[in-house]
């Protein structure tokens, strides 16, 4: 063998070298794909969910799931039923649909299945070392318990008013509202710069303080940014990926990390933790049951966790509920009323109590939670065989579940009428539903068969939600009292985007916009 080069092979059959190499990878291919399908046809494992056919072999359903996982869903559970194994990007990823499904995943048991496995890839190089998915399941449980003692009823009556006092003094300031006149009666909006914008001052002025939040106006938001380009499908799928993303991923995690332990140290060193917010609550508290206590290093990367988390489902919620009640000037019209009847005719500035007496206003986010919810596939990696209850299927160990809440969301069995928006379908199926099937931090939920879980179920449920309510709510009150506004001539809800980490309007996301009354008072 070896006198027989390729060189001399190619040679005695006049073939020219690359040719030779062209041809080898396309017969490769060409055998995977065969073999690939061939094995799909010939091999069904009666024991092992059924596979969604693919032609191409690690690539596999990729492109449909990727595209749109609610049709993708959908169109498989009417071959397999709710159970049903897609191949992505070499990873085998066995779906579990409807509340049942729902719970096999999302109340697996610890030792059969890991959410840190599954999601510290993409989590890591964007949070940093130490918290969340870098570290095992029971310190993230108390990481949880630590923040969400910072979530308290005093701490939200706080926030309310410093977050109408950034919307204001956004609109003043932005090109998208008041920026050139502060008497601009009516324009269009670019709903997917300025939610985010808004979101990001509110949440970091009201979680992470003053001195978090005036970085935001310098080169903080540049570097947020660009952990943001870093916290994407592409990067779940290649987390090292060598494009210029990653890089800056990475420098902006160190700058941004370094800049919260500087905060932390200015804060000890004056003593002052008088502030309602989640740095002061890890100065506080962050020591673990076994005695060990975080390090500044993690309680800067858990700030950037909880930043990151919030910005993202928060201001795709904002955006898509003001582009629904962009459809719907009745609605902005309750709206507006109820806004009156609970703060009076004069509209001072909305309080935490008020908001807790507008079941409207309440209603439209959890309508708006409903249709969209930001997380369409919540995973985890199988870490031993899991049986699945009713079947002969087992997941072998190496294969990751997935859970996807938004699919009974918008189920006709469950929800009448499920593509129509329509937020007063919460005042008659109040008592139906479980709503507050909290985690309550560690203490661990049993029942995720609820069909509405927006916000996750079992022991990695979200802590956000009460927050998240908090800050939706006084901003929607506010453009409710300022505006009406209606969608672009023609256009109805824009359709969902799925490529990006969280469910977002596709593009054109604006609304037109028209000033009540132009108040000096308040502005
Ligand atoms: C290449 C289209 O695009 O064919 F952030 F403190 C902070 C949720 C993780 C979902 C991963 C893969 C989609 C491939 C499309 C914190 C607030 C959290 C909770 C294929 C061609 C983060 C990964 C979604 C794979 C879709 C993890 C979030 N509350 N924030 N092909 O969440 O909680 C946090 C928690 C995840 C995913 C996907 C493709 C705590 C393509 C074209 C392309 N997914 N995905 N959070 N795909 N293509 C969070 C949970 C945690
Ligand atoms: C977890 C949704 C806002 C922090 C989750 C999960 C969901 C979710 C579905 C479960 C993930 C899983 O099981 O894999 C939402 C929605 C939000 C929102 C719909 C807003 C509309 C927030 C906010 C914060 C936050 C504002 C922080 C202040 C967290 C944390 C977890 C979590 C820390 C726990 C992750 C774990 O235990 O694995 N959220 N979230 N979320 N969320 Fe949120």
């Amino acid at each position: 063998m070896g006198m027989l080069s390729w060189d001399s092979l190619a040679g005695l059959a006049k073939i020219p070298l690359g040719h030779l190499v062209l041809a080898g990878m396309a017969t490769f291919v060409v055998v995977a794909i065969v073999v690939n399908v061939l094995s799909q046809i010939l091999f069904r494992d009666p024991n092992r969910p059924p596979v969604v056919f693919h032609w191409i072999p690690f690539f596999g359903s990729a492109i449909s799931y990727g595209m749109d996982p609610y049709k993708f869903f959908d169109d498989n559970r009417k071959k397999f039923g709710d159970v049903y194994t897609f191949v992505l990007l070499g990873r085998k990823v066995t779906v579990a649909l409807g509340p049942k499904g729902n719970d096999f995943v999302l109340n697996a048991k610890l030792s059969d299945v890991s959410a840190e496995d599954a999601y510290t890839h993409l989590t890591t190089p964007v949070f940093g070392n130490g918290v969340i998915y870098d570290c095992p399941n029971h310190r993230l449980m108390e990481q949880k318990k630590f923040a969400k003692s910072s979530f308290t009823v005093p701490a939200f009556r706080s926030y309310v008013p410093i977050i109408v006092e950034e919307v204001r003094k956004y609109w003043l300031k932005s090109p998208q509202f008041f920026g050139q006149d502060p008497n601009r009666a009516s324009a269009s909006t670019h709903l997917m710069t300025a939610m985010p914008e808004l979101t990001i001052f509110t949440a970091s002025r009201t979680l992470q303080g003053k001195a978090i939040r005036a970085k935001f106006d310098e080169s903080f938001a540049e570097l947020y940014h660009d952990l943001d380009r870093g916290f994407t499908p592409i990067h779940f799928v290649f987390p090292h990926i060598p494009i210029p993303a990653t890089f800056r991923r990475n420098a902006a995690q160190k700058k941004v990390s370094d800049t919260y332990m500087d905060v932390i140290r200015d804060r000890r060193q004056r003593g002052d933790f008088s502030d309602f917010d989640v740095i002061n609550a890890y100065l506080k508290d962050a020591i673990y049951k076994d005695g060990t206590r975080m390090t500044d290093r993690e309680i800067a990367n858990m700030q950037i966790g909880i930043l990151m988390g919030g910005q993202h489902t928060s201001s795709a919620t904002s955006a898509w509920a003001l582009l629904h009640l962009g459809a719907d000037p009745e609605l902005q019209d309750a709206l507006y009323r109820e806004q009156i009847e609970v703060c009076g005719e004069s509209l001072p500035d909305v309080t935490y109590e008020n908001l807790q007496n507008m079941p409207l206003l309440n209603y439209t986010i959890r309508e708006t939670l409903r249709m969209h919810p930001p997380l369409h596939s919540l995973m985890r990696k199988v870490r031993s065989d899991l049986a699945i209850e009713g079947t002969n299927y087992v997941v072998p160990k190496g294969y990751y579940v997935l859970a996807s809440p938004g699919v009974p969301m918008m189920d006709s069995n469950y929800f009448k009428n499920p593509t129509t928006f329509q937020p007063s379908r919460w005042a008659e199926t109040k008592n139906e539903i479980n709503l507050d099937d909290s985690a309550e931090g560690v203490t661990i939920s049993k029942g995720a068969k609820s069909p509405y879980l927006p916000f996750g179920a079992g022991r990695h449920r979200c802590i956000g939600e009460h927050f998240a309510y908090v800050q939706l709510g006084t901003i929607l009150s506010m453009f409710i009292r300022e505006f009406t506004w209606s969608l672009p001539e023609g256009r109805g809800v824009p359709k969902a985007d799925y490529t990006s980490m969280v469910t977002l309007p596709s593009e054109p996301s604006n609304i037109i916009w028209t000033r009540r009354k132009i108040s000096e008072k308040k502005l």
